[in-house]
């Protein structure tokens, strides 16, 4: 048996941990993040990007703490504390990031209205279509379904990678698609060692975009090393996770 998920590695390590250390001072941001989660590190990397300063609170988000509850009722890190009042979803954090802190650069949104939308229809294809299909690709434990949802992967990446200007999706710009889509591609060995997925597979520019994201510096500031997380995606492997996304791929519907 794995380890359950109330019981993972407690705190970041390798570069995310010295991050974490600079980052323990009383702020008016307060994020509250869980240093595996893939929707954590997409807030973080923006916090990071723009320079912004926060407080780096680690929780469990397994265990439910009222505390922890009263900032999200939903119990999911990332939520973040910003002068009192919390929020949540890391897609919203991030918009949020940008919003409220006009005058930090880079900016993660395009200023010109159109390619703003472009950005967003891009990111809830990421959302919508990528993430679920790792998802379901990870715990697919029947191998004709494995094929499948490898397809399925595949085929989602392939209609990106096509509109990908390069080195970015938009170009030069670092923008919230590619925050939306790095934690991924930092934790595709998952698939790469246990499904059969492979960046060369993808095709269309899909590697070398992948390697411009993993070794953005913001990505590798917010990464742990690889050993804890093996635990943990040992049980989305065997399909025994009980994470609410783990519950609700298997059920078929989003969280
Ligand atoms: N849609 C949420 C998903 C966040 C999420 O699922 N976070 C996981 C950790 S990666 C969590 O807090 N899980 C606790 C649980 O499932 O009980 C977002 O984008 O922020």
């Amino acid at each position: 048996m794995g380890v359950p998920d109330e019981q993972i590695h407690p705190v970041a390590t390798g570069r995310a941990a010295q991050t974490v250390k600079q980052h323990q001072e009383s702020q008016d941001l307060v994020f509250y993040s869980g240093w595996f989660c893939p929707y954590v590190q997409r807030a973080w990397i923006v916090l990071e990007e723009r320079g912004i300063s926060y407080q780096y609170k680690e929780v469990n988000p397994y265990k439910k703490e009222p505390h922890f509850l009263s900032i999200n009722p939903k119990g999911l890190v990332p939520a973040i504390e910003y002068k009192g009042r919390a929020l949540y979803e890391s897609l919203i954090i991030c918009e949020f990031l940008e919003d409220a802190f006009p005058n930090y650069e880079p900016h993660i949104l395009p200023s010109d209205p159109f390619d703003r939308a472009i950005v967003r229809l891009w990111t809830d294809h990421v959302n919508k279509q990528i993430v679920p299909a790792n998802m379901r690709l990870t715990q697919a434990q029947d191998p004709q379904k494995q094929r499948e949802h490898l397809e399925e992967l595949n085929k989602a990446l392939r209609t990106l990678v096509e509109k990908v200007k390069g080195p970015y999706f938009l170009g030069e710009q670092f923008t919230l698609v590619d925050v939306a889509l790095a934690p991924w591609v930092v934790r595709d060995w998952v698939i790469a060692e246990h499904r059969g997925y492979s960046r060369e597979a993808v095709g269309g520019g899909w590697k070398e975009y992948a390697a411009q994201l993993e070794s953005r510096e913001s990505v590798l500031k917010t990464s742990s090393d690889k050993v804890h997380f093996t635990e943990i995606y040992a049980r989305y492997l065997r399909d025994e996770a009980q994470s609410e996304g783990a519950k609700a791929i298997r059920a078929g519907r989003s969280w």
